[in-house]
């Protein structure tokens, strides 16, 4: 079984597997650490990564990039209008998720962001499984930490069509620190401060801050924080605006009217800006640009700095913020960790050194780390692996509300209830209580809309809690559901049941006061406060362990030890006494939706294959073809009859004028046949030299041996 871990960026996806020795970035067909999150299509075939990269200047129209960012958003939303800016398909609407329309196999096809990202996914599978040599299922993927609920279920889905089992969404900033804490063997031991580290992370388009408190085998995160729109992607958009102008004037060449030569001026700045990181200026050339134009010219680290320096001057605002929301102050944070290709960049290290008035660290591969963490945590997860354990807390980022209908009941009940806040820790599961007499539906959304990243809508499901009936003395039903914030950081209602007061014995507890008083605590005069949220985040299961229930599981165990006879007490308990059924509807999808889009992508990956194959088919027959011609007259020389020479050389004449003529787009089993037909006539002449060869090791052992 394989561990994967999958920094799925805006601009580069990396791709960490877990080996006996440790975990390694593995690289790609073309030997790169990193691929291009790109997919593109063609007349046979789709372009993914790499390809997509190769092709994207001659085929923009049927390219498509941005992917992460475009899974769960709708057309209309004014971020989607943002990212369009950068990604050069036309972007539609299907059924209200945001879409590409491409040219595929010559018909005009429209894919949902959610089969593009499966379709990339695809190929990180492939690439994660031709490393491996194993089949790749289990994987742990990043996140931006301020992806919504349907954001990461539409990153879910894509996984799902591909084939893949996402073990864990991370949120990138954790998955760094989940590398970083993971690895030190040095931490704070339980009774000491913490080591507290703000981890950093620029990449393409998005900034992200966490503070995080380390003490051996656990990592607390404290505060996230995020500029979303806020990556090299606004570096390379100032100097391709700067150069627009530039050109206009210098060469009277517009390029905004020619997608073309924007891309390639977009390249050409993207190389000049990290030039730019090591060197105080750089030239910038570019070979017919447009109208048979060559353009060139100079730009100064200080020019580029000036170009953006609206974004620089937004660069402490996520600091601050983070350190705000920690209740912590700049001394307190002892190590600042820098990853992120975008923190390369001298004038974005130098705001964050002057702001926390330190000296940066980079103990991080700023590439690599996201992915690594990203393995680290599949490798905690998965049963193959032994790994150190390491517990992750993070958080909350956006609080979520549940609302329901007024009982016909219950006059003065409440009928919202804000059960998951901004800073508590995620996962975490809360048992909401609901006195009822029929059955009820609840609906979760965010609680405050205007966190939400662009025109979000709040709403995350809806949930119909079934078979809830009085009892035979027509009082309530006491119903227990449990909400739970998973380890994706996406929230269902997992499951219901109904419980009764029961006088149960149980010992009398020796010690722990404390707890006794939560216990206590735990159902208050619920008749006018139907829902309680139980469950103190601390008790909630963390990262490393398996989902683990709790509340019931508490008092059957308690039932149980009475092995020791200890003192027992006759206590008023709530005992579960069945499940209640519950119908959720949420921004997944359908289960015959994925499955139909399941069967969609494996045909695409079986015509790709046939592609590919047939394309190497054809390449082992030019090469056979020119192989054969070269020896014919040389290693082949003397094992051949003229007669035998001629018609060969005629064979492989005619074979060749058919490959660059009708054989140019023949289909695999085509290729083959020739192939078999040149081999027909060669076949005898190789099997002679072979034999020869043979003879020639056998008689030359003999005389050894002698
Ligand atoms: P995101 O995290 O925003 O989704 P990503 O993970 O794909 O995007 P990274 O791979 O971390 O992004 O960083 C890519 C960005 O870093 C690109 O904009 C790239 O141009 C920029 N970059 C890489 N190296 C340098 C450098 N030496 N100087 C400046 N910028 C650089
Ligand atoms: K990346
Ligand atoms: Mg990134």
């Amino acid at each position: 079984m394989s561990v994967v871990g999958v920094d799925f960026g805006t601009a580069n996806t990396v791709i960490a597997v877990a080996r006996n020795r440790g975990v390694d970035v593995i690289t790609n067909e073309v030997s790169n650490r990193a691929t291009p999150s790109l997919v593109g299509f063609g007349p046979k075939s789709r372009y993914l990564g790499e390809p997509a990269k190769t092709q994207e200047i001659s085929n923009l129209k049927n390219t498509v990039g941005s992917l992460k960012r475009l899974a769960g958003r709708s057309l209309s939303d004014p971020d989607v209008q943002i990212e369009q800016q950068y990604v050069s398909a036309p972007l539609v609407d299907i059924n209200g998720q945001v879409s590409a329309e491409v040219t595929y196999m010559g018909q005009k096809e429209k894919y949902t962001a959610v089969q593009l990202v499966s379709m990339f996914l695809s190929k990180v599978k492939a690439t994660a499984s031709a490393e491996l040599k194993l089949p790749v299922s289990d994987l742990v993927m990043s996140v931006p930490a301020w992806f919504t609920d349907i954001q990461r279920r539409a990153l879910m889905d894509a996984a799902e069509i591909a084939g893949l089992k996402l073990l864990r969404l991370m949120n990138d900033t954790t998955a760094a620190a989940l590398g970083y804490g993971i690895t030190k063997t040095d931490l704070p031991a339980a009774e000491e401060k913490p080591r507290r580290v703000a981890f950093i992370d620029i990449g393409h388009s998005n900034y992200s801050c966490s503070i995080v408190e380390f003490k051996k085998g656990e990592l607390t995160v404290k505060s996230t924080t995020y500029d979303r729109h806020f990556g090299g992607r606004d570096f390379d958009k100032a100097l391709v605006d700067h150069f627009a102008a530039e050109f206009k004037e210098k060469y009277k060449i517009d390029i905004k009217t020619n997608p073309k030569a924007v891309v390639r001026v977009a390249a050409a700045a993207e190389k000049l800006k990290k030039i730019l990181s090591a060197n105080l200026q750089a030239p910038i050339n570019i070979e017919s640009l447009m109208n048979d134009v060559d353009v060139s010219t100079m730009m100064k680290r200080e020019e580029l700095e000036a170009l953006v320096e609206p974004l620089l001057k937004r660069v402490h605002v996520p600091l601050e913020q983070a350190l705000l929301e920690a209740k912590l102050t700049k001394d307190d944070i002892d190590i600042v960790e820098l990853v992120g290709g975008c923190t390369r960049v001298p004038a974005l290290k130098e705001r964050i050194q002057k702001f926390f008035g330190k000296t940066l660290s980079f103990t991080l591969n700023q590439d690599e780390a996201i992915a690594r963490g990203c393995a680290f945590s599949c490798a905690i997860l998965s049963p193959v692996f032994r790994v150190r354990d390491f517990a992750i807390h993070d958080i909350v980022n956006y609080p979520i509300e549940f609302t329901w209908e007024k009982s016909p009941d219950i006059p003065d009940e409440d009928t919202s209830l804000t059960v998951f806040n901004r800073g508590n820790q995620m996962p975490s599961t809360k048992i909401l209580t609901f006195y009822r007499k029929e059955a009820f539906n609840l609906e979760a959304k965010y609680a405050q809309p205007e966190l939400l990243p662009g025109k979000t809508n709040p709403w995350i499901g809806r949930f119909s809690v079934k078979n809830v009936k009085a009892d035979s003395k027509d009082d309530f039903m006491v119903c227990k559901l449990k909400a739970r914030l998973n380890l994706h950081g996406i929230l269902n209602v997992e499951s219901g049941y109904y419980v009764e007061d029961m006088e149960v014995e149980e010992p009398i507890p020796e010690e722990k006061e404390s707890e006794k008083k939560e216990g206590d605590k735990k159902d208050p005069d619920v008749r006018r406060d139907p829902v309680v949220p139980s469950q103190p985040s601390s008790e909630d299961e963390h990262a490393t362990k398996r989902p683990r229930l709790n509340e019931n599981l508490l008092t059957t165990k308690k039932a149980m030890e009475t092995d020791d006879k200890p003192k027992t007490r006759k206590v008023k308990k709530q005992v579960r006494k069945g499940d209640l059924p519950i119908i959720s509807g949420t921004a997944s999808l359908e289960e015959t939706a994925k499955a139909a889009a399941a069967e969609k992508e494996l045909a695409m990956i079986m015509e790709d294959k046939l592609v590919a194959d047939t394309e190497e088919k054809k390449n082992e027959l030019e090469t056979y073809i020119y192989e054969m011609r070269n020896k014919i007259d040389d290693t082949y020389a003397d094992f051949a009859s003229d007669e035998e020479k001629t018609k060969l050389k005629a064979k492989l004449e005619a074979s060749e004028d058919w490959l660059y003529d009708e054989g140019e787009d023949a289909t695999k089993a085509v290729y083959i046949a020739k192939m078999d037909e040149i081999r027909a006539v060669a076949g005898p002449i190789v099997q002679r030299y072979w034999d020869k060869v043979e003879a020639e090791r056998a008689a030359q052992k003999a005389a050894e041996d002698a």
